[in-house]
């Protein structure tokens, strides 16, 4: 458990909680970043209440969110909003005081267990572990801001779009809603819609909370390399009235976009659809897991240089700055969640499985860049459980959005998956001639090939490898190629490429995606050298000696779209 307080001037008409809306300013709307150097106490690991049982909240104060309970959360990676409005000083200074637990058990997502170590002769008494088995570092902190921001009493409270394309036609329906708050006099709320263009112009207006905005010869939104100008947004205004009163102003960035799927193919704006690109992880040599600006649009130049169009969010949601600036560059984004390595899955599971998928549905379902939503990651869906869980979690996705597809991630065997068969487009991950066949390149290419169209004739879906590839710590060399050098992963790419050009032309492989982007940390482990080295960038984000092949070919596939 750690501690951060924070201590706060602050002069807010009104903060309040909206739905799952960025907080972003407007002529109605403050926000601000409570970011700077937090002061940490640790809880420790025996006593991890030990902070709430101290009242460390109440210490150093001043004034403060002041000593009272605003709220808790359960579950990393999304964000959630308190009211405060009423724990607030508002002529004085606030303290706010955070407490995070990153313990993990059975029932979190992801999951964990906590080891417990009884011989006293080799461990102190009551020693205990928090371990997993997903292979990315368990960090804990406060991994982005923390913002304060008001609305009015009147507030737009979600909006959700969705966009048609006829012939050159753009069709933008939206839904707005919103909340009044008690004290407020029974008025009429009537909306205000504009849709701008970057320049300001407007091209659509109507007076409705929910209708459709038309826009004529519309410039659609577009991936990198099928378009010369990917990632157009409009601006999409509302304007919230009560009465004759303006209430409440948010302005969000919209793409006109389509997708549709079938057995074989994702089709976006009616074109087949081929991804090139990465898993990925909020991870960096300095910040850890902490969103850090520099480093995403570092990220994103050098997805540029590579000439990739695509990544997925393994293994869990990012920060929605990510997706913002993903929707202006035209990177397409599979949204996995949080659920990595699924161990059981019973009814509570279930239940918060669910939720955390309601949450990032509700946040991330306006972004035109997210093209898939990704359930979990190498869940042990062999399992007989799984079938009948795996049903309900995707008919709960498809009734929160019907207009992306929904898949899953697997390591499984295609005739034992019991998720399988309930998705409409399948991620696999498969290590040949590393933790399978070790050193044995030449199998490659006919492992590839062999498995993947299994897959699609058991399964009947559009498939893709979600992950392949091999360790290699930056700077060894050896010839002949030897596992762990730079030689190897060049070679090891350069096989699967093979396999990946022939399953093009049998018309069910819709991707690729290399593991990882860049080196990443991961518990202690004498299979990992300082982390995860399977990073086509190091940690440090600079390239290895594969990053010039990739290049080569994901630039040669630019040009094809
Ligand atoms: C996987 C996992 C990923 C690991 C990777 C590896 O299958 O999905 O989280 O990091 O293998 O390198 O072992």
């Amino acid at each position: 458990m750690a501690w951060a307080s924070w201590l706060a001037w602050l002069a807010c008409a009104a903060a309040g909680a909206a739905g799952m809306l960025f907080p972003r300013e407007s002529e109605s709307r403050e926000v601000v970043a409570l970011d700077g150097i937090w002061r940490f106490a640790l809880g420790g690991r025996e006593e991890v209440d030990v902070g709430f049982r101290q009242r460390w909240y109440l210490r150093e104060l001043p004034k403060w969110v002041n000593g009272h309970l605003a709220g808790n959360h359960s579950g990393g990676h999304l964000p959630f909003d308190l009211d405060v409005t009423a724990l607030l000083e508002y002529d004085a200074p606030s303290l706010l005081t955070v407490a995070v637990n990153n313990t993990l058990s059975p029932h979190t997502i992801p999951q964990g267990f906590t080891a417990y170590f009884n011989d006293t002769d080799m461990y102190p008494p009551g020693y205990s572990v928090n371990d997993y088995t997903f292979d990315f570092f368990n960090y804990a902190g406060i991994h982005r801001s923390v913002v304060l921001h008001t609305v009015p009493d009147v507030f737009i409270n979600d909006i959700t779009i969705n966009t048609k394309i006829i012939g050159e036609t753009g069709v933008v329906q939206f839904d707005v809603s919103y909340t009044i708050s008690e004290n407020e006099v029974d008025d009429e709320v009537s909306c205000k819609i504009t849709l701008l263009e970057e320049s300001n112009k407007a091209v659509g207006e109507v007076s409705l909370c929910e209708g459709d905005i038309m826009i004529d010869k519309a410039k659609f939104w577009w991936p990198v390399h099928m378009s010369n100008s990917p990632g157009h947004l409009y601006l999409f205004e509302v304007q919230l009235n009560h009465g004759q009163k303006r209430k409440d102003v948010y302005r969000l960035p919209v793409g006109i976009r389509t997708i549709y799927w079938n057995e074989t193919t994702v089709l976006l704006n009616n074109k087949p659809m081929y991804m090139y690109g990465f898993g990925k992880h909020e991870d960096s040599i300095l910040r850890g897991k902490g969103l850090d600006h520099t480093l995403l649009v570092r990220d994103y130049s050098l997805i540029e240089w590579i000439g990739a169009n695509s990544y997925r969010t393994s293994h869990y949601p990012y920060a929605e700055e990510a997706l913002n600036l993903a929707d202006r560059q035209g990177i397409l984004i599979i949204a996995e969640s949080p659920a990595v390595n699924l161990d059981n899955f019973d009814s509570v599971l279930l239940e918060k499985h669910k939720s955390v998928m309601a949450e990032m549905v509700n946040r991330d379902k306006n972004h035109p860049c997210v093209i898939m939503w990704s359930i979990s990651n190498e869940a042990r869906t062999q399992r007989k459980e799984a079938g009948p869980y795996y049903k309900s979690i995707v008919e709960y996705v498809k009734s929160l959005d019907k207009k992306r597809p929904v898949g899953f991630v697997t390591n499984r065997n295609m005739y034992q998956d019991k998720a399988a068969p309930f998705m409409d487009v399948i991620g696999v991950n498969r290590y040949f001639s590393w933790y399978s066949d070790t050193g044995d390149l030449e199998l490659v290419s006919r492992q590839v090939e062999a498995e993947y169209t299994k897959w699609h004739n058991v399964c009947k879906k559009p498939i893709f490898m979600s992950e392949y590839g091999a360790d290699t710590i930056s700077g060894f060399h050896q010839l002949p190629s030897f596992v762990w050098t730079e030689d190897y992963q060049v070679d090891l790419l350069h096989e699967h490429f093979k396999a990946f050009d022939n399953l093009r032309k049998k018309g069910f492989f819709i991707g690729e995606m290399v593991w990882n982007f860049a080196d990443f940390a991961t518990k202690q482990s004498v299979t990992r050298a300082q982390g995860n080295k399977k990073g086509i960038f190091t940690r440090e984000r600079q390239p290895k000696h594969a990053a010039y092949l990739l290049k080569t070919r994901y630039h040669h596939l630019a040009n094809e779209q």
